[in-house]
């Protein structure tokens, strides 16, 4: 299912994965104030995405009847426990200091998504492809950065390494699987929804890597 809707929307995923930011970090052109913006906003969208995959996450507890979604769910929650600790040691490297961060417009578009996908009306497979779509693009973007023939700046591959490793890889596979297994039982309705809602996520990384130009 996922991937049918991937190659219906191919275009905007090309440009969700493989932004100009992206592309400069792997050329190494990447202006290091659009990397301090990028890390400002990221921070803060970080801590608006803990709030929905803990609600993921007690969702896959009540509702899957698969025991391994929430330990999925529970390594991506743990994963954000460290993520937070190395965007603090990121700013202080990098001189960003985040109380004085204040989120875009893009940010808070994104911010008020993930809210209205807690809402207990919005369903299971729904919620599941909206988180996997989330993740993805990160992982599919970083990972680009540390492909064959790369220039990414040394500094810069910390970053890269976070969401472009096997392991994150991995770990978005199982959300994919999870998303896939939950389509196959969902409602017409639920599918309809759930490739809207695929496709905003798309669009609201568009644009928040486009914060990224200042
Ligand atoms: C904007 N999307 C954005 N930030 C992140 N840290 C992630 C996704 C994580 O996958």
């Amino acid at each position: 299912m996922i991937d049918t809707w991937l190659d219906k929307h191919r275009s905007l995923y090309t440009a969700a994965t493989r932004h100009d930011f992206v592309v400069s970090i792997r050329d190494g052109s990447v202006d290091l104030s659009s990397f301090k913006t990028w890390l400002g906003q990221d921070y803060l969208f970080v801590r608006e995405f803990v709030p929905f995959v803990a609600n993921v996450l007690i969702r896959a507890g009540k509702e899957s009847g698969e025991t391994s979604d929430m330990e999925v769910v529970l390594g991506g929650l743990a994963s954000l426990n460290d993520e937070i600790e190395w965007f603090k040691s990121e700013g202080s490297k990098w001189g960003v200091d985040f109380s004085t961060v204040v989120s875009q417009k893009a940010n808070q578009e994104y911010s008020r998504f993930l809210e209205a996908m807690m809402g207990s009306e919005v369903e299971y497979s729904v919620v599941m492809t909206a988180f996997w779509g989330i993740e993805a693009v990160y992982q599919e973007s970083f990972a680009h950065c540390l492909g064959d023939g790369n220039k990414t700046p040394a500094e810069l591959t910390g970053a890269c390494n976070r969401w472009g490793n096997d392991g994150f890889r991995q770990y978005c596979l199982c959300v994919k699987n999870i998303a896939e297994r939950c389509l196959e039982n969902a409602s017409r309705e639920a599918l309809v929804e759930a490739e809207d809602v695929l496709v905003r996520v798309l669009e609201h990384e568009v644009a928040f890597w486009e914060m990224s130009r200042g």
